[in-house]
């Protein structure tokens, strides 16, 4: 009880687990294996992601844990839309906004940093980024084009309406037709290897429906090897257990946070 009320002192964001002192874990066997008792403090463990739950750049940080087989633990910032958590605000005080990843008690910010940092930490678990230099000049480019074309553009078709929002369509458009030609016969963007630019992206597959309905398209017709290329992401372990949230909650929430936007149609 004395280190919980000390750590609530610091303001310290914690892991708790409850010891079985009948059978003891393994892991209170290891770090304390003199004594064998609890309480123990075990610091500078698993990695933390704060993350909230519709954000496509979250879903990214997730998948590529997911694919390096990494345990980590996971804090939903469920108000974030009203405050921020003092975790957040101390962990990105200039943006504010999820998601952060905190490894061994530092914070890393902005998606595409945390899969990069990901990968340098963690060279050898599921290579991300190609080996050579070129190669990750490339896929860096494909990860800015689909920030900027895809999911910021993306924003805009649920935030606008009339010409502006018609214009945001044709931008989104284009960018599928772009994407749809960079993958070609590819089995993934990184090859036959899922990589760097297939973890960018991704998250686009939760998302299709929302920019659909607001955007009134269908992007099978526009761009079916991405929607194939798409089930194929969906197939792997790494994709299927970060929890993709599920098109229409994703829709239902967009729709909510469009309808309370003062000046624009309800939808
Ligand atoms: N470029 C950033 C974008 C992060 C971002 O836009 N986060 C949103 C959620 S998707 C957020 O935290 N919004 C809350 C706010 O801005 O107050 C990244 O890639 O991580």
């Amino acid at each position: 009880m004395r280190c919980r009320i000390a750590l609530a002192e610091k303001r310290v964001e914690y892991e708790h687990k409850d010891e079985n002192l009948m059978e003891k874990s393994p892991l209170l066997l290891q770090s304390n294996p003199v004594h064998k008792k609890i309480p123990v403090l075990v610091h500078g463990g698993k990695p933390m992601l704060l993350n909230f739950w519709p954000s496509p750049h979250g879903m990214r940080c997730r998948v590529a844990l997911a694919e390096k087989g990494l345990k980590y633990v996971y804090r939903e910032e469920e108000s974030i839309m009203e405050c921020k958590s003092r975790l957040l605000v101390k962990s990105d005080p200039v943006r504010m906004r999820v998601p952060v990843l905190l490894h061994d008690g530092k914070p890393v910010c902005e998606s595409l940093i945390i899969v990069q940092y990901l990968d340098e930490v963690w060279p050898d678990r599921a290579p991300l980024l190609p080996a050579d230099p070129y190669g990750r000049a490339k896929a860096r480019y494909w990860a800015d084009f689909i920030d900027k074309e895809i999911f910021e553009c993306g924003l805009k078709l649920w935030k606008l309406e009339g010409e502006k929002q018609d214009e945001a369509r044709d931008q989104f458009l284009r960018a599928l037709k772009i994407l749809e030609g960079e993958l070609g016969e590819k089995k993934y963007f990184g090859g036959d290897t899922f990589g760097f630019v297939d973890v960018t992206l991704v998250p686009v597959v939760a998302w299709y429906r929302t920019y659909e309905l607001f955007g009134s398209f269908r992007t099978e017709m526009h761009a079916p090897r991405l929607m194939a290329w798409g089930k194929r992401c969906l197939e792997r372990e790494s994709v299927a257990m970060s929890s993709l949230p599920d098109p229409h909650k994703v829709h239902q929430f967009v729709r909510f946070l469009r309808n309370k936007k003062p000046g624009l149609q309800p939808f």
